[in-house]
C-alpha cells in the first residue's frame, strides 16, 4: 500500500515562471520547519480529482477517466525535490448508485491509517449550478468519518474554471456565488455553527485541468481572470497547511470507531438499564395482578 518515493521530475515540466514561484513557496515552508506535505483529495466521481493531482504534480501520475469507471482504491503519489516531500492521495469518488458510498469512505480511512493529513482538497466543479442534498450527505459522511475538525484543514477546489458565466454575470461574481453555495453546503453538511465557520473560513482554489486552458506570456495556465492557477493553488494549500490548526492524524481509534459511533456507545448502558427496570416493573405488576386475581377466584 505504501508508495515509492521518487524524484519529482514533473516539476521540470512547469514553465520557468511557475517553477520559480513554487521554489519560493517551498523555501518559505522549509523556513517554518516543514519538509513534508501530505494532501488528501476527496469528492464525487468525475469532478476532476485525479486530473487535479496530475496538474499539481506536472505529470500523469494517476489515471483519469472520462466515463464512470475510475480507480476503486486510493493511491498515494510521493515525490521528492530538494529535500522536500510531497505526498498526494487520490481517492475513488464518494457516490455509488446515487448514494454516499460508505464503503469507499471506509476504504479511504483504512488506507490512511498511520498517516498524517496536512490538507484536504475537497473537489467539486465550478461549472455546476446547484448543490443538492447528496452533497450535504457527502460532507456529513466525511465529517462523521474524520471528525468535523478536518474542515479547518481543508481547501475547496473548483475545477472546470475556464468558463464563460451565464446571464451577464462577471467571472468573479459567478465564482463567488458558486463558492458561497458549496461552502454553505459544507457548513450545513458538517453541522458547523455559522460563527465558527466564518472564524476559520475555508479558502477556495480554482482549477482548469484541460489541455485547452489559456496561457499567459510566460506559458503558465491562466484562468479567465488572468490568474496563473497552479502557483495560486499551491500557495493556498501551504496557507492551509500552516494555519495553526492541528493536522489530521489517522490512528487506530479513528479508523476503528467513528466519532458518531463512539457518541452512541455512551448510551448503551443507559438503554440497558432502562430496559432492565422496565422488565422488573412489568414482572412486579404481573405478580400483583396474580395475587389480586387469586383473592377473587
Ligand atoms: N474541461 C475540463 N475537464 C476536466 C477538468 N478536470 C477534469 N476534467 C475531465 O473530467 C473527466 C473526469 O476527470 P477525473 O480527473 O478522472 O475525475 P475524478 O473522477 O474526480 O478523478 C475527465 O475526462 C477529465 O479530462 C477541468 O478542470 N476542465
Ligand atoms: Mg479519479
Amino acid at each position: 500500500m505504501g508508495s515509492v518515493l521518487r524524484e519529482w521530475t514533473g516539476f521540470q515540466q512547469f514553465p520557468t515562471a511557475t517553477q520559480s514561484k513554487l521554489v519560493e513557496l517551498f523555501a518559505k515552508l522549509k523556513e517554518e520547519g516543514v519538509d513534508k506535505l501530505t494532501i488528501l483529495v476527496m469528492g464525487k466521481g468525475g469532478v476532476g480529482k485525479s486530473s487535479t493531482v496530475n496538474s499539481l504534480l506536472g505529470e500523469r501520475a494517476v489515471s483519469v477517466s472520462s466515463f464512470q469507471s475510475e480507480g476503486f482504491r486510493p493511491v498515494m503519489v510521493s515525490r521528492n525535490r530538494a529535500g522536500f516531500t510531497l505526498n498526494i492521495i487520490d481517492t475513488p469518488g464518494l457516490v455509488e448508485g446515487g448514494y454516499v458510498s460508505y464503503q469507499a469512505l471506509d476504504m479511504i480511512k483504512r488506507f490512511l491509517l498511520n498517516k498524517t493529513i496536512h490538507v484536504l482538497l475537497y473537489v467539486d466543479r465550478l461549472d455546476a449550478y446547484r448543490v443538492d442534498d447528496l452533497d450535504k450527505q457527502i460532507i456529513g459522511a466525511i465529517s462523521d468519518s474524520f471528525g468535523k475538525e478536518i474542515w479547518s484543514k481543508s481547501l475547496l477546489v473548483l475545477t472546470h474554471a475556464q468558463l464563460c458565466p451565464p446571464d451577464d454575470l462577471s467571472y468573479d461574481v459567478f465564482c463567488a456565488r458558486r463558492s458561497e453555495a458549496v461552502l454553505k453546503t459544507i457548513r450545513m453538511g458538517a453541522r458547523i455553527r455559522k460563527r465558527d465557520f466564518e472564524d476559520s473560513a475555508i479558502p477556495v482554489g480554482l482549477v482548469e485541468n484541460s489541455g485547452r486552458c489559456n496561457k499567459n506570456e510566460n506559458d503558465e495556465k491562466i484562468l479567465p481572470n488572468g490568474d496563473a492557477w497552479i502557483p495560486s493553488l499551491v500557495k493556498e494549500i501551504i496557507l492551509v497547511a500552516t494555519n495553526g490548526k492541528k493536522a489530521l492524524v489517522v490512528d487506530e481509534k479513528l479508523v476503528n470507531g467513528s466519532e458518531s459511533n463512539d457518541r452512541g456507545k455512551i448510551f448503551i448502558p443507559l438503554i440497558l438499564g432502562i430496559q432492565w427496570l422496565l422488565v422488573k416493573w412489568i414482572q412486579r405488576e404481573i405478580k400483583k395482578d396474580i395475587a389480586k386475581g387469586g383473592k377473587y377466584l
